[in-house]
């Protein structure tokens, strides 16, 4: 089977685009793939983190996994700072990176703002560590929202170089043409990049001061309610056609949540509500999130007032996870020259 790796920062409240971009395609790999799932905790602290705030989203974010359907026995499921190699092979990518590749990434451009001076180098350094992420598992594929796009390709653009300025160490210790595959993005469905539903043109975000921007996974039934009939949108009923309603950030990105989350096509919703007024589309897509969301949340909820089961899940995905990243991280040492014990 091949391999699936993706991460999700513990950085706040995870919202509808984390899991319609992300979790919920974690829970449609499982049947194909081998999965490895990871809160990523040492990428939250390229900004300031509170401690206890960021021990309590880790657990929030393992449980929004299991909530979800990933089954942590069949795959694996682990924060990262619990295997030490994520931080091993990230200084290797490090000096396989170029420092004009990482220059190019637009992430750091739009979360140091205009300050960038006083960025942390931790922040910068961000997408080589999740080279790092992906390649010590040596995963074929990684499923991500649109925004984690070049990411993904700055990831394949480190493995190819560091295929080819160790080519023939590789070959010296037995692993043939290329020690890393090249990891594909896996974005796909028809929501991979969910607008804040304040403003159909900015990315619905954990950051966005706005509570109304986004849907949060641990919101109750009314609040998504609210939330959904407060949304933006403008004065028009629905659209007959696709490019009518491209034209329309707000509505185009209702019919996309409605699709996604009824697992129905957009044209076939759109079909549904042409001519329709917002209140009533509104309110079919309210009945729609809370059927998906709501029993999420409520087991969300349950899993939370045990956190040491969300440990004993982290600390066996995490012995897991270690086993591979270890025998990737020696292989690795052998290919660069490092000399280590054995
Ligand atoms: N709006 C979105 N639509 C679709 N997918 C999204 N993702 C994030 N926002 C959307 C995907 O969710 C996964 C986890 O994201 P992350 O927590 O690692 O980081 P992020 O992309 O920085 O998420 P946020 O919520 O937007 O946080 P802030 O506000 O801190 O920037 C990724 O696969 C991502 O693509």
């Amino acid at each position: 089977k091949k391999r699936v790796f993706s991460g999700v920062q513990p950085t706040g409240n995870l919202h509808l685009g984390n899991y319609l971009g992300a979790v919920s395609r974690f829970v449609a790999l499982q049947e194909h793939y081998d999965c490895i799932y990871c809160v990523v905790d040492m990428h939250a602290i390229t900004v300031p983190q509170e401690p206890e705030a960021l021990t309590r989203q880790i657990r929030e974010v393992t449980a929004a996994f299991l909530a979800s359907g990933v089954d942590p026995q069949k795959h694996i499921v682990f924060n990262q700072s619990q295997v030490s190699e994520h931080a091993e092979l990230a200084w290797i990518c490090n000096c396989v990176a170029r420092i004009g590749w990482m220059n190019r990434m637009t992430q750091f451009k739009d979360k140091a703002g205009k300050d960038r001076e006083n960025a942390s180098l931790g922040l910068y350094a961000y997408p080589s560590l999740m080279a790092a992420d992906i390649l010590v598992y040596r995963a074929d594929a990684v499923p991500v929202g649109e925004d984690q796009k070049q990411h993904v390709e700055l990831t394949r653009d480190i493995a190819q170089k560091f295929n080819n300025d160790y080519a023939g160490s590789i070959a010296a210790h037995g692993f043939g043409e290329a020690f890393f595959p090249l990891p594909e993005p896996l974005i796909q469905g028809s929501s991979t990049r969910v607008m804040s539903l304040r403003d159909g043109t900015k990315k619905m975000s954990k950051s966005d001061p706005s509570d109304y921007s986004r849907i949060n996974l641990k919101d109750d039934a009314d609040t998504i309610a609210q939330k959904i009939r407060k949304a933006k949108t403008d004065p028009e009923p629905l659209p007959e056609t696709a490019e009518e309603l491209a034209a329309r950030p707000e509505a185009d990105n209702l019919v996309g949540i409605f699709a996604t989350l009824a697992e129905r096509m957009p044209e076939d919703v759109l079909r549904e509500f042409a001519g329709s007024q917002f209140s009533s589309f509104k309110a079919a897509l309210v009945d729609v999130a809370v059927a998906k969301l709501a029993p999420i949340s409520a087991e969300m909820q349950r899993l939370a007032a045990d956190p040491g089961y969300i440990d004993s899940v982290l600390a066996d995905g995490s012995r897991r996870a270690r086993g591979i990243a270890r025998e990737t991280m020696n292989a690795v040492k052998d290919i660069v020259g490092f000399v280590r014990d054995r």
